[in-house]
């Protein structure tokens, strides 16, 4: 088992939230969860192709930090581990479903598969298969946010962006670029590096000098955070501190949630690598039974309408099923649409 960083302390108590805003947060990571083990379930049973990356175990980093944005105008920039960022961006999950069937009415029209979710309309800019890659495209919209509002005098682009990627990219050199670049034009963007642990079969203490990576904000001059990603109450009291921050014009925030993923890296990954008693210590603070306790000791809601909530997110996960599996393929003769490569 590799050594365990201690989970930094967060009192529940210190936070406002409604019942709205919690059942809110549950049914967010709900969907995340059952959306998941479906893929599980369709990918064994041979409806998906290539790689899939799922993000059981990790749901509370999504909710928690996409549920504090401005849905629709602040961007939101993913990686390869990509279905649940796109659900909490509000993408219905018909659209992502379809999408890893190679369906025409996925989010990315059935061209983009897993790794790739892309949406316009619901501001992802989008799902990435190498390392790192999203970093400067999600940098790049912080910029355009920064010019339009600064050089070009527009005040309704105030918009952040927020940055996720994990403790593998963070040995990247695209990372350390644009941290600095971000950090020089106090850009208006949350770097959230997911930090579960592993990089496929590296663990990440194995591979880094300096496992504690919000400590490598500092070097840039910017706040980093070590939050507890089991806990949604916890990442969402951070993220809406740093989004503050940024739409102020105060600049980046380097935010570091200690997650794990329950699943092994892809579904083609047995998982060996990784020890039993590591897997349990950290199954054993699943992020959606923690805030479900949080919302029934604090007599915000009871079981029965917890069940309702799963049980609703059920029946849209079986409808995004069946709207994937009756749509239609992309057809043969629009092979070369959406290329952008000119004949020679
Ligand atoms: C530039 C690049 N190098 C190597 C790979 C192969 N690869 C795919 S996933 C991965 C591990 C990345 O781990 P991490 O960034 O911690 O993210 P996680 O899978 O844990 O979410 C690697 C090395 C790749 N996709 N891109």
């Amino acid at each position: 088992m590799v050594a365990e960083r201690s989970l930094p302390t967060f009192q529940p108590t210190h936070v406002q939230v409604t019942r709205e805003e919690g059942l809110a947060l549950y049914e967010d990571m709900t969907l995340g969860r059952l959306f998941e083990d479906k893929c599980a379930e369709m990918y064994y049973r041979g409806k998906m192709f290539g790689f899939v990356h799922l993000y059981n175990g990790q749901e509370a980093v999504s909710t928690g930090t996409i549920g504090a944005l401005r849905r629709g105008e602040d961007y939101v920039c993913s990686t390869y581990r990509d279905h649940v960022h796109a659900l909490s961006c509000g993408v219905p999950p018909g659209e992502v479903m379809a999408e890893l069937f190679g369906k025409e009415t996925g989010c990315s029209k059935g061209r983009g598969g897993s790794m790739h979710l892309f949406s316009a309309a619901h501001k992802l800019l989008g799902g990435y298969a190498f390392v790192a890659e999203g970093i400067p495209v999600a940098t790049g919209a912080a910029l355009q946010f920064k010019y339009r509002r600064d050089a070009l005098g527009d005040p309704s682009a105030d918009g952040v962006v927020v940055c996720f990627f994990g403790d593998g990219a963070s040995n990247n050199g695209q990372f350390f670029e644009c941290l600095n670049m971000a950090a020089l034009w106090k850009l208006p963007i949350l770097y959230v590096v997911e930090n579960n642990k592993w990089a496929i079969g590296m663990a990440h203490d194995r591979a880094t000098s300096q496992p504690e990576i919000y400590r490598k904000a500092s070097v840039f001059g910017m706040p980093g955070v070590e939050v507890d990603g089991m806990d949604v109450l916890a990442v969402r009291a951070a993220a809406l501190q740093a989004i503050d921050r940024a739409r102020a014009g105060e600049g980046p925030t380097l935010i570091e949630a200690l997650t794990y993923r329950f699943r092994g890296h892809s579904l083609a990954d047995p998982d060996e690598l990784r020890s039993p008693d590591e897997k349990q210590a950290w199954l054993s603070r699943d992020p959606i039974e923690k805030l479900a306790t949080y919302l029934l000791d604090q007599s915000l809601s009871d079981r029965d309408e917890l069940k309702t909530i799963q049980r609703r997110v059920q029946e849209q996960v079986d409808e995004a099923v069946l709207f994937a599996e009756s749509s239609p393929e992309p057809s043969p003769s629009e092979l070369r649409r959406y290329i952008f490569a000119e004949d020679t």
